[in-house]
C-alpha cells in the first residue's frame, strides 16, 4: 500500500457538498481506504481569473492502485460530478481532484505529474495538507510545514460548516 495525497477543489454548484461526495467516492475506490481528511477551507481563488472563492481540502489515501490507475479514477469522479475539460485553464470548475503525491515517487510523463508541480507554493493546498501530514518530506521540495511557512496564507480560511 502506498500513501497518496489528493487535493480536492470546487467552486460550482454547492462547492461544500461536491468536495463531500468526493472524499466519499475516494473512500469508495477500489484497494483504496481514505486514511485522513483536512477539514474544509474557503479560499480566494489563485491564477488571476475572476471567479467565486474555493472550497479546497486534502486527503490522504492507502492505496494499492498504481499511480496512473489512481489518477484515472480521479478524472473518472470529476467526470461523474459534472467536470467538462473545457474552461479556461485556472478557472472556476465543480471539481478537481489533482494527486498531489504518490509515496516519495517522481513521475513526469504526459498524464501525471508527481509531486504536483505547484504545490510548495499554494496556500489552499499547504495549509490542508499542513492539517494532516505536517510532517511530510516532500520529494524535492521540504518537509510542509516549512513550505507553509514560505506561503501567503491571507486568502484561507475554515469553511463556515454550514456553507
Ligand atoms: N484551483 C485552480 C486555480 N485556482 N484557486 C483556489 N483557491 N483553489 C483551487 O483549488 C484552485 C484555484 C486550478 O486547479
Ligand atoms: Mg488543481
Ligand atoms: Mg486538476
Amino acid at each position: 500500500m502506498v500513501a497518496a495525497y489528493v487535493g480536492l477543489g470546487s467552486n460550482l454548484d454547492a462547492p461544500g457538498e461536491q468536495v463531500e461526495r468526493a472524499l466519499r467516492e475516494l473512500q469508495a475506490l477500489p484497494r483504496t481506504r481514505l486514511a485522513a481528511r483536512s477539514r474544509l477551507y474557503r479560499t480566494a481563488p489563485w491564477g488571476g481569473i475572476v471567479q467565486p472563492d474555493f472550497i479546497n481540502a486534502v486527503a490522504r489515501l492507502e492505496t494499492g492502485l498504481a499511480a496512473h490507475d489512481l489518477m484515472r479514477a480521479l478524472l473518472a469522479i470529476e467526470h461523474r460530478a459534472g467536470r467538462r475539460r473545457d474552461g479556461e485553464r485556472n478557472g472556476p470548475r465543480v471539481l478537481d481532484l489533482d494527486l498531489l503525491l504518490y509515496g516519495d515517487e517522481r513521475i513526469a510523463d504526459s498524464g501525471l505529474h508527481v509531486p504536483h508541480p505547484r504545490l510548495h507554493e499554494r496556500a489552499f493546498v499547504l495549509v490542508p495538507l499542513a492539517e494532516i501530514a505536517p510532517d511530510l518530506d516532500v520529494p524535492a521540495r521540504g518537509p510542509v510545514r516549512e513550505l507553509l511557512a514560505r506561503a501567503d496564507v491571507g486568502g484561507v480560511a475554515l469553511a463556515d460548516p454550514s456553507a
